[in-house]
């Protein structure tokens, strides 16, 4: 960890992150509530930074409000480094604020497709009024010379509604997914009330510089009365009495902790083994790259019986059809390559429908010849960035899609691809699979140095550096902020 960025100096007195799910998920189905953690890129990166600094997480517990839960919650906090605070949701909001708006018009607006969305005004009421929620309940917790660090699409009207209370904090922002090009975002019905609101915040970060360019030509579009300036390497954007300071802050993880740990618990394969890991979601590409994977065997024969995908999907948003429907097709496209190739002694894929224990998921990473990450579109993609961690003998290939944001990072030593592009990905698989020794060290060498060099410390350190020196002066002179 780099001690530089995350110095004494710029620390504000508490951070108060909040975020749609808490690092915790709470199931109510049984006799009695059970705790359990959260999986997503979101949690896996934040959970670190919060056990580190301490401080207080606000989110929903993925059940509606039951008074069994206090006690859990309580529990939970008083046995780890920081505390969570819950909010709860009735099934209403969940359908229409998290289903509707979220999942069904941000989600895939934001990832380019519009065509999935389903624009119901009803879906946007719920999404202002969940907003209002959520800013409550900081409402609730805040004290003087907190750093409230807002996580992501779900969120992006809390600081308008905080403003809106009065409160002059220091209020920041961080967009986890991409954001789509002006002619995609214009589509949105409320798309100038969106980014007005989300105007509000002092600091906004991006995880690409592609994404940070997207924005403010919607905000220019939008909202015509806006003036851009440069401030640093960010951009201070200004309309409407607003002024927002903009600016890429790529996510990363926790290295050390991909290269600790136990060793593979998992035997090495007679074949070699291409490695997916995924939440289930149709951005992710998972049918294409079974499509691409289903051709590589058909064009090398040779290859039958000498490769497995071993292919990781973890359930996600369960409720809502079109997620359904995609659990279907991949199943259905599994057993039909397994039908197909599959022989008595081999399976060509290996599919796990569940989310599986970290030591695991590690002893998989360690196993993997090649890891093969092609989302459609996707912000990061911190399992491209975990998998070249957990190389510590630099061996292995990455096979990784332009369209995800750690293409800017990891392009100089991963193989990228055009997901949509089969015949394409069925090509770099073999180059993958057949690459000499000496090209595997260099290339995941350049991609480990990146990693290693900017890890979610520094990430969060630059992070909040700027929130602290982005926020409204009278709060920034009340914590002493050095070098004010
Ligand atoms: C959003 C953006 C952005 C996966 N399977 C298991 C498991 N995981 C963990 C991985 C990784 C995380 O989940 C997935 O991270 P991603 O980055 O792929 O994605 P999203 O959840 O879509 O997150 C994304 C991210 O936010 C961070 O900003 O990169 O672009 O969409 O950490 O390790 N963990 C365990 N078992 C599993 O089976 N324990």
């Amino acid at each position: 960890m780099d001690q530089g960025v995350w110095s004494e100096a710029m620390i504000p007195q508490r951070m108060i992150v909040v975020s749609n799910r808490l690092p915790v998920t709470i199931n109510c189905s049984g006799d009695q509530p059970r705790i359990q953690a959260s999986t997503g890129g979101l949690v896996t990166a934040l959970d670190p930074i919060l056990r580190q600094f301490g401080g207080c997480w606000i989110g929903w517990t993925g059940s509606a409000h039951d008074h069994r839960l206090a006690r859990l919650i309580g529990d939970w906090s008083a046995s780890h480094e920081y505390s969570v605070h819950p909010v709860f949701m009735s099934a209403a909001e969940k359908t229409r604020f998290y289903d509707g708006c979220c999942n069904q018009i941000i989600w895939p607006l934001f990832h380019g497709l519009p065509s999935r969305c389903c624009f119901e005004s009803a879906y946007w009421q719920s999404y202002r009024t969940s907003n209002e929620k959520f800013a409550r309940a900081v409402e609730t917790i805040w004290n003087c010379g907190d750093l409230v660090w807002v996580q992501d699409y779900h969120l992006m009207l809390v600081s308008q509604n905080l403003r809106g209370r009065g409160l002059d904090k220091r209020i920041a922002y961080f967009h986890h997914i991409p954001f789509p090009p002006p002619d995609i975002f214009e589509t949105l019905p409320w798309r100038a009330e969106l980014l007005f609101g989300l105007l509000h915040y002092d600091l906004i970060g991006f995880q690409t510089p592609r994404d940070v360019r997207n924005f403010v030509s919607s905000v220019r579009r939008c909202l015509p009365d806006t003036r851009v300036s440069h401030s640093g390497k960010n951009l201070l954007v200004k309309t409407r009495g607003l002024s927002a300071t903009v600016g890429p802050y790529p996510i990363s993880i926790d290295f050390d902790e991909f290269c600790a740990g136990p060793m593979p618990a998992i035997p090495k394969a007679a074949t070699k083994i291409i490695l997916g890991v995924d939440r289930l979601d149709y951005t992710k590409g998972i049918p294409q790259r079974l499509s691409a994977f289903r051709m590589l065997l058909e064009k090398h024969e040779e290859l039958r019986g000498r490769v497995t995908l071993f292919q990781i999907v973890v359930p996600s948003r369960e409720d809502i059809p079109e997620y359904r429907r995609l659990k279907f097709d991949i199943q259905t496209m599994v057993s039909e390559i397994n039908g197909e190739y599959g022989t008595p002694s081999w399976t060509p894929i290996q599919y796990f429908h569940r989310s599986i224990p970290r030591d695991e998921l590690l002893a998989f990473y360690r196993t993997a010849d090649v890891a093969l990450v092609t989302p459609l579109r996707d912000g990061m993609n911190i399992v491209a960035k975990e998998f070249c961690a957990s190389r510590t003998e630099n061996r292995g290939v990455l096979v990784l899609s332009e369209f995800a944001g750690a293409a800017e990072e990891l392009g100089a030593g991963a193989l990228l691809v055009n997901p949509n592009d089969i015949d394409a990905v069925a090509c770099a698989l073999h180059s993958a699979l057949t690459m000499n020794e000496a090209e595997q060290q260099s290339r995941m060498q350049t991609m480990r140095h990146v990693v290693r060099s900017h890890d979610v410390y520094n990430w969060a350190g630059s992070f909040i550096r700027d929130a602290v020196h982005s926020g409204p002066a009278a709060v920034r002179t009340a914590v002493q902020v050095a070098g004010d």
